[in-house]
């Protein structure tokens, strides 16, 4: 019998990273026995159209079709509605695609008809030929704030509009109190022969994700049953490849770096992947009670994404 993986997941680190998991689940004919527990904190409203870029990031490059360079979008997208919209004075300051606009449309149109996010995710992923099964972790509202230099801020606003230039102060998690998880998320944590914690930002990303009640027990319970939680690190050599992780680690009170990473995973977390960069933290990490993995962790091509998600597969022994 093929393992059953769990990934939780935040956007573009994510998505590298599943890209390679997923070639290597091909290759063992078993992609459908991955499910993908995805981000919504920064998800947003444009306009009326309900926006949930990090499932859309996930969902786009496991589809193949997803902007390379950027990480995020369509390849080969063009942007005639949003230069037509600001004719009419809206900001278009978040660039959304034409194409990218016909997933917000299909998604907006079936969440005001009743349906669940979840259910809407589903649609999108099958028909564009994703095998592996992607939702959200909470079909509930959940968003994330940044108290930041510049006042509490939406998370796109802070992200892309500001270009992450306010210091963060701190990071709310906007209705984690009644969230509830997803239809068949706890399920799928507590039977997944192993959970991965994808190298996406731990705050923004990740933290979301742990926010929502009983997902972190679920976690912490399978810890204490011994069975396989991984982590990826974020940070190589103190540094995050891509996004704002390091400045906002620093800017909450915490070391930039993958042992601090790590420990705010140490509850749950039982092997973690560190840079061979980073292989002099080894010791560090093992004293927080976990095993490391030290391998390449920077994904610059396909083949780099494989040999990592392989290298993560074997040292679980799955
Ligand atoms: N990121 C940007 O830096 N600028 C953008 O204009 C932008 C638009 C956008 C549209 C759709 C989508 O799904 C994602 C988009 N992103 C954009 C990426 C997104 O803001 C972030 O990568 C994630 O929210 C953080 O994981």
């Amino acid at each position: 019998m093929h393992p059953q993986i769990v990934a939780l997941a935040g956007g573009v680190g994510a998505a590298r990273f599943l890209a390679g998991l997923t070639a290597v689940m091909e290759e063992k004919a078993a992609p459908d026995r991955l499910t993908i527990v995805g981000n919504v904190g920064d998800d947003m409203e444009w306009n009326g159209f309900s926006i949930s870029p990090d499932l859309d990031t996930v969902t786009y490059t496991l589809a193949g079709l997803a902007e390379e360079a950027r990480g995020w979008g369509l390849r080969g997208e063009t942007y005639h509605c949003l230069d037509a919209i600001s004719r009419f004075g809206l900001e278009t300051w978040f660039k959304l695609g034409d194409r990218d606009l016909a997933t917000h449309v299909f998604r907006t149109g079936l969440l005001r008809q009743g349906a669940a996010l979840s259910e809407v995710t589903r649609k999108i992923t099958t028909a564009l030929g994703v095998r592996a099964r992607l939702t959200p972790v909470t079909d509930d509202r959940l968003r994330t704030l940044v108290d930041s230099s510049e006042g509490l801020l939406e998370f796109q606003d802070y992200f892309v509009r500001r270009a992450c230039r306010p210091e963060v102060r701190h990071i709310v998690m906007d209705g984690a109190d009644t969230a509830r998880p997803a239809p068949g998320v706890i399920q799928a944590i507590r039977t997944a022969d192993a959970v991965i914690v994808c190298p996406s930002n731990p705050l923004i990303s990740i933290g979301p994700i742990l926010s929502v009640p009983g997902i972190r027990a679920v976690l912490v319970e399978r810890r204490r049953e011994g069975r396989r939680n991984a982590a990826i690190s974020p940070l190589v050599g103190g540094r995050a490849l891509k996004g704002p992780a390091d400045r906002m680690m620093r800017g909450v009170g915490l070391r930039a770096d993958a042992t601090a990473v790590a420990e705010l995973y140490r509850d749950f977390v039982s092997v973690y992947v560190l840079d061979t960069e980073d292989a002099a933290s080894r010791g560090e990490v093992e004293a927080l009670g976990m095993k490391t993995i030290v391998t390449n962790t920077v994904m610059r091509d396909q083949e780099s994404r494989t040999a990592l998600a392989r290298a993560v597969w074997e040292g679980l022994g799955l």
